[in-house]
């Protein structure tokens, strides 16, 4: 027997969503908000193996992972300091796809060179489980997948290319979801094949 995937309620893909100069104006917000929070290696909880993928954040709260977990907090694991407000570009793609009353509290910023992956995930951290989350790739072209509410559902692969904007409400919202690769060479954007995806999240009450 053969299982079909079938996208789940909730999912949108909104291809090239920013024009190449909002991506740049964009771009240009990233680099601001990572020269007050540095990207940094974050390790995975327990082995303390480090991730592929290089993280920050923008807003009130930021999503961090450690040897002893992973949280939301205010301020950067390495430096102390609070992370750089939510650009206001950012916001107004929230307020206009999201269809959420409140603004998301964290914005976290994944920055993927060539070799960079991440793993099959749910992201499951936020109290706010309802909340969509939104996402925006900037840079080389990766090969998404997803697929359903369990790790071994069958799972669709996406590309996502500079300018996308996914949403991951509804149903799609607890669905496994990952980056198997980076294209390399697919944008002018970033140097060296970079990629960066900024997810918002509403975190909501422990
Ligand atoms: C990425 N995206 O595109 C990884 N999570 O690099 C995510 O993990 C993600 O695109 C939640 C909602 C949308 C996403
Ligand atoms: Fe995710």
């Amino acid at each position: 027997m053969t299982s079909k995937f079938e996208f789940p309620d909730g999912f949108r893909l909104l291809p090239e969503y920013f024009s190449r100069a909002a991506q740049e104006k964009l771009l240009e917000n990233v680099r601001h908000g990572v020269g007050i929070a540095p990207l940094y290696r974050a390790v995975m909880p327990r082995t303390g193996q480090p991730l592929s993928v290089r993280g920050s954040n923008f807003g009130p709260l930021g999503w961090i992972s450690e040897k002893a977990g992973y949280r939301y907090s205010p301020s950067h694991p390495v430096t102390n300091k609070p992370w750089p407000v939510l650009p206001d570009i950012l916001l107004e793609l929230w307020n206009a796809v999201s269809g959420w009353p409140e603004p998301p509290e964290a914005c976290l910023i994944n920055y993927y060179d060539a070799k960079a992956r991440l793993g099959l995930h749910v992201d499951a951290d936020e109290n706010a489980k309802h909340a969509p989350i939104v996402s925006v790739s900037l840079g080389a072209t990766a090969l998404y997948r997803l697929g359903g509410h369990a790790r071994d559902n069958p799972t669709r692969s996406l590309r996502l290319s500079s300018g996308d904007v996914v949403v991951l409400g509804g149903d799609a919202r607890r669905c496994y979801h990952g980056i198997d690769r980076i294209y390399p060479d697919t944008s002018t954007l970033l140097p060296k094949s970079g990629r960066i995806n900024l997810t918002m999240r509403v975190v909501g009450r422990a």
